[in-house]
């Protein structure tokens, strides 16, 4: 990537489309010295926001809204001026290869927040938490991402850090001057203080997985033997009518899907066909390889049962199957058609009750039971009342790696004092206290800033 800082750059920084407006953003130190050579302002204001025209020599090429914001308070840090051009793709680019020609290059993906950053201007959570905000499908998931933006997550990783930094204080102390008279912490003091650390570290890796459902959405397979109601199943959770239902068994021969908001997070329902044995149905087979591979890729799977039949051999092939293929997936058994029957006692079964994380009625026909299945799975990601109460974070991978080493190395601290063991104490916090500073951006290595960069769209 070519993040090179000394060059101004420009980008269209709104969605390429017809639209009212288009916003082109140019930012460097050249950026008023290159806008003024094709911008004309029809008003001799000393605004910020001027009105005037994008002229290439004397032709016009739109009229259009410069706002010009001189550094250092800007996004970038640097000089910036947003241009607000009419919304056709045929202007914007024609204005964009007007700032190329005279001086600007194009911008690289994520390469104004890159510069916000390396302009001390936000952190490397903040800046991460800019791509999250944009990407967020649901409420709950921007909620999330504006608190990193607003600097509640870094807020937290800088309040453990002064607690290390204040034991380091001792502990170094302690090592320097052991015969000196000063009144040092306590072994008992400086543990609990460690103490006190771990419990931040570890509530903060405890938010990852709700994280990662807000941020990717919770993808949830229907699967089971054919008829059970699956179909049937999607259809009273959409509360429309999106997939074929019919008495005859291989109705479903592909996946039908949809995504929906509940309650804050993203589900996709996933419709599967139905599993069973005896079919010599082409189609229907294919459409059983598709559902085997949902499996793979789902987050939670419905195993749907008829509730009017008993156990079959086809039952304990899907059983071995998920034994085999589906280790770490909750699986909730649901047992639909209650409104006919309750032959199954899947409860009782030993054969299968293991595998279960959870055991819903309901009958899809009428709509019984269908928000108690939807509970179900938002308890199984991980949301109670406090979570949806209290202030949510967005906790990505690198984060939760990090914040994972310095959980190590704390516990490893925690350890050396236990054993009076200070000049390895010593290490590991420091150790941990590196990981946390890692988190906000500091000593990052190159590589990584470009991995985490490049996933931004051009223009942000
Ligand atoms: N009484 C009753 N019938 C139901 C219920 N749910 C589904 N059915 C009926 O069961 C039959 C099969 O329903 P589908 O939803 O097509 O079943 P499926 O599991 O998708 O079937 P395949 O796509 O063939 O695997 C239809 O006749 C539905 O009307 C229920 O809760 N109660
Ligand atoms: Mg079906």
């Amino acid at each position: 990537m070519n993040y090179l800082k000394e060059d101004t750059i420009a980008a269209l920084s709104t969605a390429m489309g017809k639209s009212a407006i288009a916003i082109l953003r140019l930012s460097g130190k050249d950026s008023f010295k290159i806008i003024n050579k094709i911008f004309k302002a029809k008003s001799k204001s000393e605004q910020q926001v001027k009105y005037g025209y994008i002229l290439d020599g004397v032709e016009k090429k739109d009229e259009v809204m410069c706002t010009f914001f001189k550094n250092p308070h800007t996004y970038t840090g640097e000089n910036l001026v947003e241009i607000a051009v009419h919304g056709n793709p045929v202007i914007i680019d024609e204005v964009l290869q007007l700032l190329y020609k005279n001086g600007a290059r194009p911008a690289e993906p994520g390469e104004f927040t890159y510069r916000s950053f390396l302009n001390g201007k936000i952190d490397l959570i903040k800046a991460e938490a800019v791509c999250d905000l944009i990407m967020s499908k649901t409420k709950m998931a921007v909620k999330a991402a504006l608190n990193n933006i607003s600097g509640e997550f870094s807020v937290k990783i800088k309040n453990i850090n002064d607690v290390i930094i204040n034991l380091l204080v001792f502990i170094e102390a302690n090592l320097d001057y052991p015969e000196e008279d000063i009144t040092f912490l306590s072994r008992r003091e400086k543990i609990s203080k460690v103490d006190l650390c771990i419990e931040n570290v570890q509530n903060l890796l405890n938010s990852y997985k709700i994280s990662r459902s807000l941020y990717h959405g919770v993808k949830v397979a229907i699967i089971g033997k054919a008829n059970t109601g699956k179909s049937s199943l999607l259809n009273a959770i959409l509360n429309k009518n999106k997939a074929i239902v019919t008495n005859i068994e291989g109705t479903t021969t592909d996946i039908i899907e949809e995504t929906i908001d509940y309650r804050g997070i993203s589900l996709t329902i996933i419709d599967t066909a139905g599993l069973r044995s005896h079919s010599k149905n082409l189609i229907e087979m294919l459409g059983q390889k598709r559902t085997k591979e949902t499996v793979m890729n789902a987050n939670i799977l419905i195993w749907l049962f008829d509730n009017s039949l008993n156990l079959e051999e086809d039952d304990i092939k899907i059983a071995d199957f998920l034994i085999k293929s589906a280790v770490n997936i909750p699986v909730i058994g649901v047992l639909n058609k209650c409104d006919i029957a309750s032959n199954l006692c899947l409860i009782d079964n030993p054969d299968l009750r293991f595998i279960f994380s959870n055991v819903v009625k309901i009958s899809a026909k009428t709509r019984t039971g269908i928000s108690n299945l939807l509970d179900v799975i938002y308890k199984i990601i991980g949301i109670n009342t406090s979570y949806e109460n209290n202030d949510k974070l967005m906790i990505n991978t690198r984060h939760f790696m990090l914040l994972l080493n310095a959980f190590k190395a704390l516990v490893k601290t925690k350890k050396a004092l236990m054993e009076d063991a200070d000049e390895i104490a010593c290490f590991e916090i420091t150790a941990a206290q590196a990981a946390l500073n890692e988190i906000l951006g500091f000593n990052v290595k190159h590589d990584i800033l470009d991995t985490i960069f490049s996933t931004f769209c051009i223009g942000k």
